[in-house]
């Protein structure tokens, strides 16, 4: 593993991804967003890791792709690079995946944010999608996931770098699900994360999937989804437990099966 990204266990069931490139305010590299991708592949393979949070530093999550680097770049060797992949690598996590951001949040940075499944802002969060300023679009998955999520007018305002905005507004306007005071964005989410670590992993999972499904497919076919994965949840070891802890008022004790 690269020292740009660290790949940690901080306590159980839950993994962490850090991008520690402070001097470059953690700009995506290829190496960089390999090391993500293939950090969450590590913590996806480990049936000890049940939710992972992604992380950067105190004055950025991530200012954005690597400019130096995509100077260097024509469209051919950005095609060949590793760069698209390793996007589609990380949006294929599928265990909850929280991304704590202090900071700049910026282009490919917000994109990754908005990879994970949750975020938590520390205040003094920046986000926005500057790409346009430099004849360019947020080309990993930005454009779809902000008209998903701010609906059309609103998102362009971003899109089009007309509109940066704040830990509060993305707070309001359901970017971030959780806003906490500036340097504790971190800590809240390994709070989030332990939380999440604690219910019935395959449910949760099913959650996840069933979400996915929900940004594809007509109505009549998600449900019909979430139907069928209620009935494979329903034969499950953790259903049991989860129905009986709660007639016998104990906790739960899941195993993943
Ligand atoms: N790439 C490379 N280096 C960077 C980047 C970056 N994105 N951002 C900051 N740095 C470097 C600076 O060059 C500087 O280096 P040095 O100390 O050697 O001069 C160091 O980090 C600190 O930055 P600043 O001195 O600029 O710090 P300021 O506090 O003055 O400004 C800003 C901070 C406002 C964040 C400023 O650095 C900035 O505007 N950065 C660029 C932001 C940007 O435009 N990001 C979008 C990039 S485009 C993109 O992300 C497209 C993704 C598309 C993905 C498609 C996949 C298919």
């Amino acid at each position: 593993m690269g020292e740009a990204v660290r790949v940690e266990r901080p306590f159980e069931g839950v993994g962490l991804v850090v991008l520690d490139r402070p001097d470059r305010l953690n700009a995506l590299s290829d190496e960089v967003l390999l090391r993500v991708a293939e950090g969450l592949e590590a913590l996806a393979a480990d049936p000890d890791v049940r939710v992972a949070v992604i992380a950067g530093g105190e004055r950025a999550f991530a200012a954005g792709a690597d400019l130096e680097a995509f100077a260097a770049q024509d469209a051919g060797a950005y095609l060949a690079g590793p760069r698209a992949r390793a996007w589609r690598r990380i949006w294929a996590f599928d265990k909850p995946l929280v991304a704590a951001v202090e900071g700049y949040c910026l282009g490919g940075g917000f994109e990754l944010a908005l990879s994970a499944d949750l975020i938590v802002a520390g205040e003094g969060a920046r986000f926005a999608q500057p790409e346009v300023n430099l004849g360019l679009l947020p080309g990993a998955g930005g454009v779809q996931r902000l008209v998903r999520l701010l609906g059309y007018h609103r998102a362009l305002a971003v899109l089009w770098g007309e509109r940066t905005l704040d830990a509060g507004e993305a707070h309001r306007l359901g970017i971030a699900h959780r806003l906490v005071p500036r340097g504790r964005a971190l800590e809240a989410a390994l709070g989030l994360a332990r939380r999440l670590a604690a219910k019935a992993p395959l449910a949760v999972r099913a959650v996840k999937a069933s979400a996915r499904v929900a940004l594809e497919a007509p109505l009549s076919a998600g449900i019909e989804h979430d139907f069928k994965s209620f009935v494979a949840l329903f034969a499950t070891a953790d259903a049991r437990e989860g129905i009986r802890a709660f007639l016998e008022r104990r906790s739960p004790a899941f195993e993943g099966r």
